[in-house]
């Protein structure tokens, strides 16, 4: 085990500093909040054990937040995950990546997905967006405790960002299925096969490298384990012919993750929407038990972002 693929058990509720004087009520407050948190974690560790429940069975004990984006997209769903681990209530505009209409290009100029809104922010990148959340809501931790731990974790995330993100989503998803959805082109087996065959196994052979034996990277399920997962159901969603078995303490990871209620729940919403027509989608949404918004940035028009990858 490498050093900082450190047991978290405990690492799961942090501490804040005391503050140098607190009046009895300050003091009664926080005591009262640190038991709610303490509730919160606990049911949570038990939920994890049991069966996926729709996230409306819960109470909101959070501000309520906004994401926009469609839970297809794998960094979109990196933060729903974040979000329903912490039990902060979101609400969806469920918008297409390249869907966004003229206000969604002045609410984030990158044009991208996720965007989140809560009551303090308004943030357009899911590791910005996840590590806010994290320092906003430290329980249950999503990063590990340390230096050196929380900076290999945000290098992992970093990875799969980057790197998994331009095989897996920009050459092998796109060419698979955003080509035909929404530019209405050709399925391009030809970049498919060649990601497949260049790309994809110096990928896999680093992840292989990094697989913990067993549980998750940073011990307790942290974000290195959610960023790098989500892209393997984008992977599956290309119905390619590729074969993974040569990468066996890989795919165990990632069973492992896949197996997380919450995170299963996100993969099946994300399945749905992909496969349901953009007329019934909200509905869908719904019926998944996921709030939507009032108001919606999407437009009828796709169009390409400022981004060349
Ligand atoms: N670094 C961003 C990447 C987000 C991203 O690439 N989102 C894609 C959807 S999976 C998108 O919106 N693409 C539209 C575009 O690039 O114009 C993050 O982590 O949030």
């Amino acid at each position: 085990m490498l050093s900082w693929q450190v047991k978290a058990a405990s690492d799961e509720i942090m501490t804040e500093k005391p503050a140098p004087y607190l009046s009895p009520q300050a003091a009664s407050a926080r005591q009262a909040r640190r038991d709610r948190e303490a509730a919160a974690l606990r049911e949570n560790l038990r939920r994890r054990k049991v069966q996926v429940r729709a996230r409306t069975d819960e109470p909101a004990l959070r501000p309520s937040a906004t994401i926009i984006g469609s839970a297809v997209s794998p960094y979109v769903r990196k933060i729903m995950a974040v979000c329903d681990l912490k039990r902060i209530a979101w609400r969806c505009d469920p918008i297409v990546a390249f869907q966004g209409n003229d206000a969604f290009s002045r609410l984030n100029p990158l044009r991208r997905i996720p965007v989140f809104i809560d009551d303090q922010v308004m943030l357009a990148d899911s590791t910005a967006i996840a590590e806010y959340l994290d320092e906003r809501y430290p329980v249950p931790a999503l990063f590990p405790h340390g230096a050196a731990a929380r900076a290999q974790a945000r290098w992992i995330e970093e990875f799969a960002d980057t790197r998994m993100g331009d095989v897996f989503i920009w050459q092998i998803f796109n060419s698979a299925i955003i080509k035909p959805s929404v530019w209405k082109q050709p399925r391009d087996e030809a970049m498919i096969a060649a990601a497949i065959a260049n790309d994809l196994p110096g990928v896999m052979d680093y992840l292989e490298s990094i697989a913990p034996d067993d549980g998750f990277v940073c011990g307790a399920l942290a974000i290195a384990d959610i960023a790098v997962a989500v892209h393997f159901t984008n992977l599956q969603w290309s119905q390619t012919t590729v074969d993974l078995s040569a990468w066996p303490r890989t795919m165990a990871w990632i069973a492992r993750v896949d197996a997380v209620p919450e995170f299963a729940r996100l993969t099946e919403l994300g399945t749905r929407a992909i496969s349901t027509r953009s007329a019934d989608r909200a509905a869908m949404y719904q019926a998944m038990g996921v709030a939507m918004t009032d108001t919606s940035y999407a437009t009828s028009e796709f169009r390409t972002g400022p981004m060349s990858v």
